[in-house]
């Protein structure tokens, strides 16, 4: 398999572009060798540029639950570029696409459309701050909620709750207000709240999907939702990722903790830039220009965008079996690579919710970010290289999520289970 045309688009993207991509993920910094340059997406295959073909376990990092080109998705969009490609002013498309957002999350009242995740985000913990007139926010290590310079902390030294920038550019004051948790541990929360009493919101990915899959327990977030309601702090779910993904009415529906705002991403814009923040009424009317909390966009709630989320939104409403049929696909896959592996003397963990899978090679379960960095990294880049030679394309990094589509069938998830079996094989006969 030839990737000499991905190698030479990437010397020349390298010359233009910082690190020759638009988001450092795509980089495969982390597991070595090329990127490889996509040419088009179809159902459940990605060709790269060279015309190798993979089946994509990444699916543009959540967005595309229902693979790509989807028909109806597509229908979408080439219907509303016909009307126009953007008005900076009111559409009834916008209110049709929140109508559909509220009516899958009993936590959301109303709803403001942005242009990505981490917009939404970075406007949730403004809204939250404005709202309860406290400046302090609370992160878990190992979540990840978007670029903002809040959120670009890593864990202060010793005992200190209180992060310090995990980014050059990023000023200390630009971080002063942002605590450091440990995930899944409610004693370092209440350890936060120790140490402020000035806490506006704790936001959290209830379903973590960048530390790789760590799902929260779920008396941990119902001890979350106390805290939070006992100390007047907003708790805020981030399903960016596993909103759509890991479930169809948001973490909210799996354990009973309704969450006082959300975010959300990717799918909602069925492959187009959309994020979204909604939240209790009393709440989003803080919001400018019905209340004091400036926030704005261009291109939010754009038409083609929103078309192309209601239609996904749309098609989900009307097969809401469809997530039980992802997660067991994904546990098929999932339980025979970790089979597979068994067999080889190979420990992996594995875990599942709704479309998302990830796996760690690791002989201890992990529940939180330190136990995620004791994962095998060098096993992961030869898996993922492994695979990405034998067409299954995974994501480039172990502190990611994989995902399943409508469009992975039953016979794609055996041949990824047996060229598993082939790779690790490989791996282990050195
Ligand atoms: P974006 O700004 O990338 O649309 O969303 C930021 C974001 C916020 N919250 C959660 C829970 C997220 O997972 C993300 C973005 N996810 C990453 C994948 N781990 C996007 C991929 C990338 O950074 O290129």
């Amino acid at each position: 398999m030839s990737t000499d045309a991905s190698v030479k688009a990437f010397e020349e993207a390298q010359n233009l572009i910082p690190g020759g991509v638009n988001s450092p993920v795509r980089a495969f910094s982390s597991v070595g060798g090329t990127p490889i340059f996509i040419a088009e997406g179809e159902g459940a295959y990605l060709t790269d540029i060279d015309g190798n073909k993979y089946v994509d376990f990444v699916q543009s990092w959540g967005p595309l639950i229902f693979g790509h080109r989807d028909e109806s998705i597509e229908a979408a969009v080439i219907e509303a570029v016909k009307h126009g490609l953007s008005f900076g002013a009111p559409t009834l498309a916008e209110t049709e696409l929140a109508k559909l957002v509220i009516s899958f999350f009993d936590s959301i009242d109303k709803v403001r459309f942005v242009s990505s995740g981490t917009e939404a985000v970075m406007s949730a913990i403004r809204l939250a701050r404005g709202f309860t007139h406290r400046d302090d926010i609370v992160k878990f290590t190992g979540c990840y909620h978007g670029h903002s310079d809040a959120l670009l902390v890593e864990a202060g030294s010793g005992a200190a709750t209180f992060g310090n920038p995990s980014s050059p550019g990023v000023p200390y004051d630009f971080t002063k207000h942002t605590l450091l948790a440990e995930y899944n541990n409610i004693e370092s929360v209440k350890k936060c709240f120790a140490d402020s009493k000035d806490i506006a919101c704790v936001i959290i990915e209830p379903i973590a999907g960048n530390m790789g899959l760590v799902p929260a327990d779920k008396e941990f977030l119902h001890e979350l939702r106390k805290l939070c309601s006992d100390n007047g702090t907003l708790l805020i779910f981030d399903e960016v990722m596993s909103g759509f993904r890991g479930t169809i009415n948001g973490a909210e529906a799996l354990t009973g903790v309704i969450p006082d705002l959300v975010t959300l991403g990717k799918v909602i814009g069925g492959g187009m830039p959309v994020g979204a923040f909604g939240g209790r009424r009393e709440i989003m009317a803080q919001l400018s220009p019905e209340g004091p909390v400036y926030q704005a966009g261009t291109l939010s709630g754009n038409p083609v965008a929103m078309a192309a989320g209601f239609a996904a939104l749309t098609k989900l409403k009307k097969n809401s079996i469809v997530m039980a049929v992802l997660e067991e696909r994904a546990k098929t896959l999932v339980n025979g690579m970790q089979r597979e592996a068994a067999a080889l003397g190979i420990i992996m963990q594995v875990d599942v919710r709704g479309s998302m899978f990830g796996f760690f090679f690791n002989e201890n379960p992990v529940k939180n970010f330190a136990d995620a960095a004791k994962s095998d990294a060098d096993m992961f880049a030869q898996f993922h290289a492994g695979m990405l030679k034998e067409g299954f394309y995974f994501a480039c990094s172990l502190y990611e999520t994989g995902f399943i589509s409508t469009a992975t069938t039953d016979v794609m998830i055996e041949d990824t289970i047996k060229a598993a079996a082939k790779v690790l094989g490989a791996i282990k006969n050195g």
